[in-house]
């Protein structure tokens, strides 16, 4: 890659710049939610198509000299529907999936109107209602969770749906390592005459390589961002289906209302061109078989880890990620310790969490990023092993009841972990294993 302006006219920013990607070529990025964007999808995003104002949507915009963004946005809602076959609408204006969730409420609900949605600390998303989130300002939000054994509970979600008569029921999730039931929800939705929306933002990779059931049949309206397993930029999709159009054929037509002039004004088309871009890689048989290997990877890691005595959510996995028991409150422990061993993923709160949201029981973890960059199954029982020998050298440190002595033991831990030779040696190895693997050849 050629940077050679900003490096002229920014070494600052050109060196930052460069200090972050080579922290992602030595690492392993472990957290399922990202992704790498093709060198061609990052030319699209620093184009100068960011250069240019075009509020409205194609044929239809505010501002003249909109003829080749007009192209651009048919293009990649175009590429949309072949990527998601039987959608009938697109909408690729909305600046991410936080925004893309509240236009859709925005656009179906009048202020007050319930949602129902999965609990942030049981695997939902802050958008799905949370209480911190606008949407649970704006909107009445009822939250559903798991059941003992972490599947989602459906007598819960029909139970609150028959409750409190919903205008939107959210079926989408951050951190479930099974098919997303949406025939289930399908029906609950039609029992009581919501609308039924998927946010498959972690999954839309696996959909478009049909290596998960696809929601279009179920659902009236799907979200999803297009920088998780769908390999794209930071953005997001929305898309009705006809069962939606059946049900009140004004609908798409409120929905691009509620992103513009609703919430948002100019689209970024640079973004759009990179949306384009990834579409188009997204419909080729070498995408579809990334997917299927990106659910083989994270089915071959889950038996591994098993193998070494780790406790996984559900037994395993049907899709990209795992969430994995590490004992009360130590999620965080492991993500640290990791960190330093050059593994990143994050802290999770587990099934039944005896831990606290700050202070989670597990680890969530994912193969997208190890697949896309040429990663196997091999590699996933190497990445184990690591896992195994990171854990065993933290194994004296627990959780902490009592606040202060917590602070404490965890200063303790970070000294402990940033001058561990063993944490260091492993760093070795995971970067020599990520060069035979660059990110960008
Ligand atoms: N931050 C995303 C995730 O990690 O799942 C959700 O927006």
């Amino acid at each position: 890659m050629n940077f050679e302006n900003l490096q002229q006219t920014d070494p600052l920013c050109y060196q930052l710049m460069i200090d972050e990607m080579q922290r992602q070529e030595e690492s392993l990025e472990l957290i399922p939610s990202e992704c790498i964007a093709s060198l061609s999808t990052i030319e699209a995003l620093g184009s100068p198509l960011t250069n240019k104002y075009s509020e409205g949507y194609a044929g239809a915009r505010y501002y003249g000299g909109n003829e080749v963004i007009d192209e651009v946005e048919q293009l990649a809602i175009e590429r949309a529907k072949q990527a998601f076959p039987w959608v009938k609408h697109v909408n690729v204006q909305a600046y991410s999936g936080s925004p893309a969730n509240m236009a859709i409420y925005n656009g179906l609900c009048e202020a007050g109107d319930t949602i129902l949605g999965l609990s942030l600390s049981q695997w939902g998303h802050l958008t799905h209602g949370h209480k911190v989130s606008a949407t649970s300002k704006f909107f009445n939000a009822v939250q559903f969770g798991l059941n003992t054994d972490g599947y989602i509970d459906l007598e819960e979600v029909e139970r609150l749906a028959h409750e409190h008569n919903p205008k939107v029921i959210v079926v989408g999730f951050t951190a479930y390592s099974r098919e997303f039931p949406f025939e289930a929800f399908s029906k609950i939705a039609e029992s009581v005459g919501a609308y039924l929306m998927a946010d498959i933002s972690h999954i839309s990779g696996l959909v478009v390589s049909g290596a998960h059931t696809s929601p279009v049949p179920y659902v009236d309206v799907i979200m999803t961002t297009t920088h998780k397993t769908l390999g794209g930029p930071r953005w997001a999709l929305i898309m009705t289906t006809e069962k939606w159009l059946k049900k009140d054929p004004e609908m798409a037509k409120k929905i691009d209302k509620s992103i513009f002039p609703g919430l948002q004004w100019g689209p970024h088309n640079h973004q759009t061109l990179a949306i384009a871009v990834a579409l188009g890689e997204a419909l080729t048989p070498e995408f579809r078989e990334q997917g299927h290997q990106i659910v083989k990877n994270a089915q071959a890691l889950g038996k591994y880890l098993e193998e070494y005595g780790f406790d996984l959510a559900t037994g395993g996995t049907d899709n990209h990620l795992l969430l994995m028991s590490v004992g009360k409150g130590r999620g965080g422990f492991l993500q640290e310790a990791l960190d330093m061993a050059g593994i990143t993923l994050n802290k999770n709160t587990v099934p039944n969490d005896p831990g606290t949201a700050f202070n989670p029981s597990g680890v969530r973890m994912g193969t997208p990023i190890m697949t896309m960059r040429g990663m196997r199954e091999a590699e996933m029982k190497q990445v184990a092993g690591w896992i195994y020998r990171v854990s065993e050298i933290i194994t004296d440190f627990v959780y902490i009841d009592d606040k202060e002595a917590r602070k404490e033991r965890l200063k303790e831990f970070r000294a402990f972990i940033a001058e561990n030779q063993e944490l260091k040696d492993i760093k070795e190895e995971v970067k020599n294993l990520c060069i035979q693997f660059p990110i960008y050849k």
